[in-house]
């Protein structure tokens, strides 16, 4: 089938070569440098609207949206008005401001659990924070995650699943050191009896439990009906911090989340992406009570250089303000419209898959049973992803490069979008029909 994209795109593999001349495997973050799909990484040079366009000048319908960030799509002119405004009376002061006390007054507002916030400049350092607080707060040491659930790069959550259900974690990756991970212990999502046993061998030992509050790392694996309710009682009984991870789904399912939708009251939540506006924002927050512990106002150490940054909170302040009901309700119609065209197209060629939606996230397994955790997320006919990946690439839309990420869609994705996602899945869904391991 010849597709209106080469396969070769020429001046991004240039780029990728001096990128990987001076910076590991040519990325500043593993998952854009196509690994998992193969060919060249798309070096990107502009995005406007549901469009980017890489450096070969070949435009692209995006369905990564950086990673959820830009829900009202690339460059909207008002997000870009607040940035140019807040950028001329400068960048950094190294001082309160009120553009951060305005950005933590609009999450407290639309988030019932936090009470108070502190703002960071990552998704992993609000993770990372939050774990420090729990364990700070309550003087325990041990912690709890799901395998499958990925919380930011933070040394103790890092770590794979012991050997037994309720033994402490091994780094997942080399840097990480036994005492780093040996603290944690990691569980198969969606199964509250091992939550229970974990507690069980582990009475008030335990500081905290984090969980993606749907997560969206292992490709999108909603909780089962009354699992996060589940979690909060188990934590509340024990004493333990129910933390819920709301950096992915956090102001992009609903005004106020995945707690939007469920309505689990976590103890702490933790924020970041939509948040920031495409600027480097996020957040940490919860029960005042628990929050009151960080420095300066506690014992618990916590700062940044750039935490409240004037220009980003400008940004995210400028983007959550544009996110009333209508906009949700553009995006959910439009990833519903999405992601049932998905299924059609696979449908029509007879390719077994799970359409899976958390919201207005989404993701496709290419398997017949339903996915409830990692293990069985990793039972999927991954392969059959890449030829998808491909044939969408050379028709240009930009999927995420890997089968166990989520697929985001913005308010921008207009019906010419859409239009040219339809027209491409027919050809992908043969390429994944035909795809041989
Ligand atoms: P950052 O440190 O990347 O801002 O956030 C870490 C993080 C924390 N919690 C959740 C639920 C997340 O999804 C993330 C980051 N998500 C990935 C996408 N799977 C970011 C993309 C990347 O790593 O390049």
């Amino acid at each position: 089938m010849s597709y209106p994209y080469a396969y070769e795109a020429p001046v991004s593999q240039t780029l990728f070569d001096r990128a990987s001349a001076v910076t590991p495997g040519g990325v500043n973050s593993p998952v854009r440098a196509f690994r998992a799909v193969g060919g060249t990484p798309r070096f990107m040079v502009s995005g406007t609207g549901p469009y980017l366009t890489d450096a070969d000048g070949r435009e692209y319908v995006d369905l990564v949206c950086s990673w959820g960030p830009m829900i009202l799509g690339h460059a909207h002119p008002e997000v870009i008005a607040a940035v140019q405004a807040a950028v001329t009376r400068g960048t950094s002061f190294g001082t309160p401001g009120e553009g951060e006390v305005e950005l933590a007054e609009e999450i407290v507002a639309r988030v019932t659990p936090v009470e108070q916030v502190r703002l960071v400049s990552s998704g992993t350092e609000a993770t990372m924070s939050a774990i420090r607080l729990a364990r700070g707060f309550t003087g325990r040491a041990k912690i709890v995650k799901f395998a499958g659930c990925y919380h930011g790069h933070v040394d103790a959550l890092l770590a794979a699943a012991g050997s037994g259900v309720a033994t402490f974690g091994l780094p997942d990756t080399p840097g990480v050191t036994g005492a780093q991970a040996g603290d944690t212990i990691v569980l198969p999502y969606n199964d509250l009896g091992a939550v229970r046993a974990a507690f069980a061998a582990h009475p008030g030992e335990i500081a905290c439990v984090i969980t993606e509050a749907s997560p969206g790392n292992m490709g999108v694996v909603p909780p089962l009906e009354g699992f996060n309710a589940g979690l909060a009682e188990i934590c509340r009984s024990d004493g333990a911090l129910y933390i819920s991870d709301e950096v992915m789904t956090g102001f992009r399912v609903s005004k106020a989340g995945w707690y939007g939708i469920d309505g689990v009251r976590p103890d702490l939540m933790t924020f970041g992406k939509v948040m920031g506006g495409g600027f480097p924002a996020a957040a940490f927050g919860g029960r005042a009570d628990v929050m009151g512990h960080l420095a300066p106002a506690g014992p618990v150490y916590q700062a940044g250089t750039l935490s409240g940054n004037p220009v980003a909170t400008a940004a995210g302040l400028a983007q959550l303000r544009l996110l009333d009901d209508a906009v949700y309700e553009t995006v959910n119609a439009v990833s519903a419209e999405v992601s049932g065209l998905v299924s059609e197209a696979l449908n029509k060629e007879g390719v077994a898959h799970r359409l899976q939606k958390a919201g207005n996230m989404f993701s496709v397994f290419f398997t017949e049973e339903a996915v409830t955790n990692y293990d069985e997320a990793k039972r999927q006919q991954a392969f059959r992803f890449t030829g998808f990946f491909h044939a969408m690439l050379a028709q240009g839309v930009y999927l995420p490069p890997s089968a166990y990420e989520a697929w985001f869609v913005s308010s921008a994705h207009d019906a010419r979008a859409v239009e040219r996602i339809a027209a491409a899945l027919p050809g992908a869904a043969r390429a994944a029909a035909e795809a041989a391991e």
